[in-house]
């Protein structure tokens, strides 16, 4: 593997999980594939989960890991070619980009949507430049379309919860007080509709995805007939896609906020979420403290599904 930005870089998604499965298993089996290479996190936005597993990962393969908060010490960066640099940011992305290339093996890039320029943000504009420009292998921290480290946590998580064979999956949109990208879903529709599931995408009027990753999904904008029988639910705020409204949010209807109402005809699901949650916008207090709730599991595989990427990465495989 060259670089990992989405589902499709796993080649095989089943031998994939396996072999994440091998490595929880026994992560320290790897230990010395990345001795004497460095591994440098590069974070344009905030971070728990990603910025402690990521490293956790880099470490368990023997890696010397560099974390840089473009945000906090570093020049700010002008991230357009042909602007005169009159302004406050000091040095281009251009230049900051090779350069970071010199001091490492692998880089790790998070780098949300900005909601200015919609081809900005779907292009990948800023991602595309590290795999361009820095000459190292590139891995996807979160960007602007996608966050395929946290759908392959998800589905590793799936695959060690499910009960049957081919487990309903429902992805539901909830409320959230400011507009977030649409990264996250996007990236676990991408994964569902490569693994073996029944996925269901429920959203109010006007939160329809992008088609390239809904692709083949059902979408019901029903809630609570889009729950019946799940077996799975994956709940996420994002704001709207479409246009004129990319970017913007259009509803802030708490009968969305998954609770026991929604979770009652489900087939006894378990819950999941990325997080961070807001609890009482995104979900209950009870539903995400009950024993169906899969938000610390999935957390937990972030180490996991980051050290399989990595590990690759290092490998070239
Ligand atoms: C981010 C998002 O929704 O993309 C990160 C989730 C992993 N969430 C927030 O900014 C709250
Ligand atoms: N789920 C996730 O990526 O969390 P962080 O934003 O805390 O890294």
């Amino acid at each position: 593997m060259k670089s990992y930005t989405n589902v499709k870089d796993l080649g095989n998604l089943q031998a994939a999980v396996q072999e994440a499965l091998e490595i929880k298993k026994n992560r320290y089996a790897y230990k010395h594939i990345g001795e004497n290479k460095t591994l440098l996190m590069v974070f344009f936005n905030s971070s728990l989960r990603t910025r402690l597993s990521t490293q956790k990962a880099g470490m368990n393969l023997g890696m010397n890991t560099i974390v840089l908060d473009v945000n906090q010490g570093a020049w700010k960066l002008e991230t357009e070619r042909g602007v005169i640099m009159d302004g406050d940011k000091p040095e281009h992305i251009l230049e900051a980009i090779p350069v970071m290339g010199c001091y490492c093996d692998i880089i790790g890039v998070r780098s949300f949507a900005r909601f200015e320029d919609k081809q900005f943000d779907y292009q990948e504009t800023i991602l595309n430049q590290f795999i361009q420009y820095s000459g190292k292998p590139v891995f996807s921290m979160e960007a602007a379309t996608g966050h395929p480290l946290q759908a392959f946590a998800d589905l590793i998580t799936i695959e060690e919860y499910k009960k049957t064979a081919r487990p309903k999956v429902v992805l539901t949109w909830a409320p959230h007080p400011r507009a977030l990208p649409q990264a996250v879903p996007n990236s676990f529709a991408d994964f569902m509709n490569e693994a073996n599931v029944d996925f269901v995408i429920t959203h109010p009027e006007g939160y329809e995805l992008d088609e390239r990753f809904v692709r083949n999904a059902t979408v019901e904008y029903d809630q609570m007939k889009a729950f019946e029988g799940a077996d799975f639910i994956y709940a996420k705020n994002w704001a709207a896609y479409k246009d004129p409204n990319y970017g913007k949010i259009l509803s802030s209807d708490r009968s969305w906020t998954v609770s026991n109402r929604q979770m009652a005809v489900t087939n006894n699901a378990y819950f999941m979420h990325c997080l961070p949650v807001r609890r009482n916008m995104i979900v209950t207090d009870d539903i995400i403290e009950s024993p169906q709730s899969l938000v610390i599991p999935e957390a937990a595989n972030r180490e996991i599904s980051a050290q399989t990427v990595i590990k690759r990465l290092l490998q070239n495989t």
